[in-house]
């Protein structure tokens, strides 16, 4: 859909611009010598313990090396080296929880806390590539608990609190945790949200086929005091532990390529993937991104990034970009309605917010709710505001800006993902001219391309494929446990380049539109979800026989959930008895992945329409579950299917 306000265009201010940190003279830079580019950021933005003299090894591709034969440490890169230059003073953490309770943490504190953690951590006996699970509410241990982790090297493996105890389970079992770092509960809605019974449940007697039990203790935070199990011997209080231990702890050096985190992402097979990221190339280009697209001046701007640690943003734009810049910084624990809507409003208020990172999904519920609540509050400390997780549409951006913004800021739509690790095609705020709705240009030292099937670039004004054509800093390396299917998924079908699975194209200018999964994922309110694993939790349940899965647009979270099973002939009596047999499938479906992944809608229907070669056609799906005149029907093997769905919903 086009409006005539497509053709808007933002200028930056002379004001913005001349102040900004990045110029236009990064992309000529990056241009002339993007490995020299990248080593130059790599030498300004990150602290070395050994040089590197290698920039890129891709000897051996999709398997790339960056700096290889450097060493550092990243969490002194994230906090003593702040704390050397003088500025351990300076408030690294304004935490503020749910309740209204609330922790400004300094770089100084926040070392000596993460030292005591690593401390811990080494007399558990965790060390360099030994895997952590972390599974916490939005609280400052969280983050403590990461820089902990990458301290001495090992690898961390964040699950977010959302998810469930089976969800858990698999990710604690793919990566052989040795330790789950965990909190009795969090705050959410106004109540507390228990989460240690997910991981006892996780780690409950698994039956003879289970791996074996690699998990030795489970590091709790009393957050919620809400009641909990006690497993002694395996239990510990993190207020027992911690604040014993000695605050000092040296930062040894750890190769550029040591993994840092795992982080679990949904693909288009039923099994998230893994995706691993190591440590050197990974920090310069969160580091650089958050700089340049954030425009960051960090003795000035308090910086909020509404993500939670377990998703990837959380990842490189609360905890390691934000960090290693040496930024002031908000965290909040909560949901933007606790205790009313507004919320959030009133955090930018109280801590004078500049720069907000935020996606789409919430930009267009606070839409719904009004613009009388965000303009009740004072919101003149915002200079730039910025987006990720989805496209944000045009009407999204420009009420963003006009109630948000004051109609002044400049907004930055940051397309990236989990396996790019940090933003890869966004404007720079200084110098983009800004359009609503298009995410604009790869930022400088990324080449990217669009391409159609066969992987011939095309001309602006195409929609194809969007692919990465040279190796990055940030780039995952690979999927934990599994080299075949990282080959296989994002490199197999052009070769050489990166096959991201989203569409794309570029307008007459040249600046690229993002057009939404090619693949089987879907978008909800900016997660990932799979159709493949929800619908393998649906046929989970006694009841079903078969599910497909679809993500049908949806005003608010971009997409949503619809699902359409078949209830197993000798369970109809059965599941006759129950009230609602889609309540019970919705309630399954969260306690197997987590509440984010509960169908909005679920129809129970007697067939699926597939194909000849039993392909379910979930374009047809789509049709109906957001209501249109249904396509194309004659690939179909038996046409009559969609007509009896059809009229089934319609009732
Ligand atoms: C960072 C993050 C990645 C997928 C990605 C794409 C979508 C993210 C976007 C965007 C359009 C943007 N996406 N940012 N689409 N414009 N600015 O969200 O990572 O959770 O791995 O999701 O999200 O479809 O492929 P992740």
């Amino acid at each position: 859909m086009s409006t005539p306000h497509t053709h808007d265009r933002f200028a930056p201010s002379e004001e913005f611009s001349a102040h900004a940190i990045a110029g236009p003279e990064l992309y000529e830079e990056a241009a002339a010598d993007r490995l020299g580019f990248w080593a130059d950021q790599a030498r300004e933005l990150v602290s070395w313990s050994t040089p590197f003299t290698s920039v890129l090894d891709w000897s051996n591709p999709p398997f790339a090396r960056w700096f290889h034969d450097g060493e550092l440490n990243v969490a002194y890169n994230c906090l003593d080296r702040h704390v050397a230059a003088g500025r351990g003073e300076r408030i690294a953490l304004h935490w503020e929880g749910e309740p209204g309770d609330s922790r400004s943490i300094s770089y100084a504190e926040l070392t000596e806390e993460v030292c005591r953690t690593a401390n811990l951590l080494t007399a558990l006996g965790v060390g360099q590539g030994d895997r952590v699970a972390i599974y916490l509410p939005m609280i400052p241990e969280a983050i403590v608990s990461m820089l902990a982790v990458a301290r001495i090297g090992a690898v961390h493996s964040v699950v977010f609190g959302g998810f469930s105890a089976d969800s858990l389970r698999s990710r604690i079992d793919d990566a052989g945790a040795k330790l789950v770092i965990t909190a009795d509960g969090g705050w959410r809605k106004g109540k507390v949200t228990p989460l240690k019974p997910a991981v006892d449940q996780a780690l409950a007697a698994r039956g003879g086929a289970g791996p074996q039990e690699t998990v030795e203790h489970v590091l709790v935070v009393n957050r919620g005091d809400n009641v909990i199990d006690w497993v002694p011997g395996r239990d510990l209080w993190w207020h027992d532990e911690v604040p014993v231990m000695d605050a000092e702890h040296h930062p040894a050096g750890f190769p550029a390529e040591n993994p840092l985190f795992i982080l679990y992402t949904s693909g288009t097979t039923g099994k998230p993937k893994g995706i691993l990221h190591t440590s050197g190339g990974y920090l310069t280009q969160a580091a650089f991104t958050h700089r340049t697209v954030f425009d960051l001046h960090p003795e000035q701007d308090v910086y909020w990034c509404t993500a939670d640690i377990g998703w990837i943003t959380g990842h490189s734009y609360v905890v390691y970009g934000p960090l290693a810049n040496g930024a002031t910084q908000v965290i909040y624990e909560g949901t933007p309605e606790s205790p009313a809507p507004g919320r959030w409003w009133d955090i930018i208020e109280k801590y004078r917010v500049t720069t907000f990172y935020t996606a789409p999904t919430a930009v267009r519920s606070f839409m719904k709710q009004g613009r009388e609540i965000p303009l009740a509050r004072d919101l003149s400390s915002l200079r730039l505001l910025g987006s990720v997780g989805e496209p944000i549409n045009p009407e999204a951006w420009r009420w963003f800006r006009e109630i948000v913004g004051a109609g002044t800021t400049p907004i930055v739509d940051t397309w990236w993902q989990t396996e790019t690790g940090a933003i890869m095609v966004s404007a720079l705020p200084g110098v983009t001219t800004l359009k609503p709705g298009s995410a604009q240009t790869p930022i400088p030292g990324i080449d990217i391309d669009i391409v159609d099937e066969a992987g011939a670039p095309l001309p602006n004004g195409q929609s194809g494929l969007l692919v990465v054509t040279e190796p990055w800093p940030s780039m995952l390396r690979g999927i934990w446990n599994d080299p075949e299917r990282f080959v296989e998924t994002y490199w197999a079908r052009f070769g050489d380049r990166y096959v991201a699975g989203d569409g794309a194209r570029r307008d007459e200018d040249g600046d690229v539109w993002l057009l939404g999964r090619v693949d089987d994922v879907m978008n909800v309110s900016g997660h990932r979800l799979s159709t493949a694993e929800i619908e393998s939790a649906l046929v989970a349940h006694e009841f079903t026989a078969e599910a497909a899965v679809i993500g049908a647009d949806d005003e608010t979270t971009g997409q949503a959930v619809v699902a359409f099973v078949i209830i197993k002939s000798s369970q109809l009596e059965h599941a006759h008895q129950v009230a609602d047999v889609a309540a019970v499938l919705r309630r399954h479906v969260g306690e197997q992945i987590g509440a984010i992944a509960r169908p909005r809608d679920i129809y129970v229907v007697e067939e699926l329409p597939k194909t000849r070669s039993g392909k379910i056609m979930r374009r047809l799906l789509r049709d109906v579950a957001e209501g249109r005149e249904v396509g194309d029907t004659t690939s179909l093997a038996d046409t009559a299917v969609m007509q009896t769905i059809s009229s089934r919903l319609r009732h």
